[in-house]
């Protein structure tokens, strides 16, 4: 049996030369895990194929597709599945998108899988290879805290060049925080953690020094973050991850990342403004900290990746030009900017679904760099105007010669990551799909009320650990 497994390209910072394409992120765990998943069984085929890296096999040969679905990423997934189907190829789609909206995902496919693949997805696989594949598999959220049965991936089957971090670990999954844009808390409502040991096995199969943690709040529960960092220490790999910047204030933990080999850490730092923290649901941040934290951190040895989002409801046109000096005031490494965008099974979703403040439901849109709402304090040509300039200052070279003045060891690799930033300012100039603020021509319709569940009559199994 041949199976081919499947992510459309997410269109992100990519560096392209020639035909070589490289993710300037980390590799994605979805499909290697997924593979992990099957059967040991020399009868088994699978392949792997990220489309943000390597171009979609659209004539391969293959019993069962399956999709990974991200909001963004949505009607390109769709596409794919109705061309495989086409071919007489069944498909199943999984993942964020189909978790949240599985009434929409199901119109497009032979099967979804909702939530977790851990279970579900050998599961269904079984009742595949005995012609008894049914339409839903919805995998039961874990109460307990312990995520215990994460195979090793197969990253094998993964072309590591296509990566700037080929080796992806997860250590959590979820986040206890609840910010008003983030699908995580939606998606995944527990915190969960994989024994340390497992965690451990996996980044001992990985081979070269630099590992990337792309838990989204890898220092949640601080005693397992103790325990992770403590068994990491003997092999002195070099790592980075996601972190909330509350979570940094303990002292001891960062010495313990720091001897465990971090080396960068990306911040949702969203705002300078701590009203707008406030609106959503971020308080946990403190704006007048985040020069102390950066500073603290960069004289550790640890770079600091930077998020800001532009769009809230406090910020007006003036947010553009504060946030660029802001970041160039922190002295923040590699800045990241995004739109406000409401994501589906999000309260800002719903809340400004209510306000009737969306704009576009044509989920090409949602990549966070484009604007889907009406913004309370600007037009939508505004932000979409103010969101390129911010970035086109915050790259300029002069800016970023000054940014990265200073002693540090990881200032060539900041560097290149910067350089990295003014190639993406470019394309948001030039690039035709960047031209507007969002697809006004087609801009979609809300979701039907019947899309946010599983339509009645569908045989649903249930799958629980
Ligand atoms: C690596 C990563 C990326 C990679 C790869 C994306 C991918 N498909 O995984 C890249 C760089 C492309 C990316 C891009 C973006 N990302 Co991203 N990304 C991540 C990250 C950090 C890790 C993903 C991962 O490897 N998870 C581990 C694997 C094992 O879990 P999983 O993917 O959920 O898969 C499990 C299940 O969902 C299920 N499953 C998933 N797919 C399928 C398919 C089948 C057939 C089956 C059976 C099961 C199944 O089984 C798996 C095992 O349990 C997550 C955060 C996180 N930790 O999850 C954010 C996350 C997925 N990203 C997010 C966002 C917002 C983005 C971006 C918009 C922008 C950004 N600022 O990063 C873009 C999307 C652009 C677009 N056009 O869509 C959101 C998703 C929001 C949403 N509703 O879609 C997340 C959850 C982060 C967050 N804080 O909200 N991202
Ligand atoms: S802290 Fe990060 S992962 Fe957690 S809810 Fe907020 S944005 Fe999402």
């Amino acid at each position: 049996m041949k199976i081919l497994l499947l992510m459309p390209d997410a269109h992100m910072h990519k560096l392209r030369i020639g035909s070589f394409v490289r993710s300037m992120r980390e590799a994605p765990l979805t499909l290697t895990t997924l593979a992990a998943l099957l059967p040991s069984d020399p009868d088994v085929e699978v392949r792997i194929v990220d489309g943000s890296v390597d171009a979609i096999p659209l004539d391969a040969a293959a019993d069962l597709v399956g999709i990974s679905v991200l909001t963004g990423c949505a009607l390109s997934a769709y596409e794919l599945a109705r061309h495989y189907r086409q071919r007489g190829i069944p498909v199943v789609l999984g993942g964020i998108h189909v978790t949240v909206l599985p009434g929409e995902a199901i119109q497009h496919a032979d099967a979804i899988v909702i939530g977790r693949g851990e279970i579900a997805w050998p599961r269904l696989i079984a009742d595949f290879r005995q012609g008894q594949m049914k339409p839903v598999y919805r995998e039961h959220d874990i109460p307990d805290d312990v995520l215990p049965d994460v195979p090793l991936p197969r990253r094998a089957l993964q072309r590591d060049s296509g990566y700037m971090i080929p080796n992806a670990i997860q250590a959590t999954r979820g986040c206890r925080r609840v910010c008003d844009f983030c699908t995580v808390p939606s998606v995944w409502p527990h915190y969960l953690k994989r024994p340390v040991a497992d965690v451990i096995r996996d980044i001992k199969a990985t081979r070269g020094r630099i590992i990337g943690f792309n838990d989204v709040s890898l220092l949640e529960d601080p005693d397992y973050a103790a325990e992770l960092f403590t068994a990491m220490v003997p092999l002195r790999k070099k790592w980075g991850g996601l972190v909330t910047a509350d979570s940094l204030m303990n002292t001891e933990l960062i010495d313990l990342m720091v001897a465990s080999g971090c080396t960068y850490l990306l911040i949702g730092f969203e705002s300078g403004n701590q009203e707008t923290l406030r609106g959503i649901r971020k308080n946990f941040n403190q704006a007048l900290r985040y020069k102390d934290l950066i500073s603290m951190l960069q004289k550790r040895g640890i770079s600091i990746q930077g998020c800001f989002v532009f769009g809230f409801d406090h910020d007006d046109a003036n947010v553009f030009p504060a946030t660029v000096e802001l970041v160039q005031a922190l002295g923040v490494d590699i800045p990241r900017y995004s739109i406000y965008t409401p994501y589906p099974g999000t309260p800002l979703f719903e809340r400004l679904l209510q306000e009737n403040r969306i704009l576009s439901f044509n989920w090409n849109d949602y990549d966070t760099m484009h604007v889907v709402i009406e913004p309370a304090q600007m037009t939508p040509e505004e932000l979409y105007r103010g969101f390129k300039w911010a970035y086109r200052e915050t790259f300029r070279m002069s800016r970023v010669v000054r940014r990265l003045n200073r002693p540090d060891i990881r200032c060539a690799v900041n560097f290149v990551g910067n350089l990295c930033y003014r190639i993406f300012v470019r394309r948001l100039y030039h690039e035709p799909r960047f031209a507007h603020p969002y697809s006004m021509d087609d801009p979609g319709q809300a979701p039907a009320s019947g899309h946010w569940s599983v339509p009645a009559g569908l045989e649903v199994v249930s799958c629980s650990a």
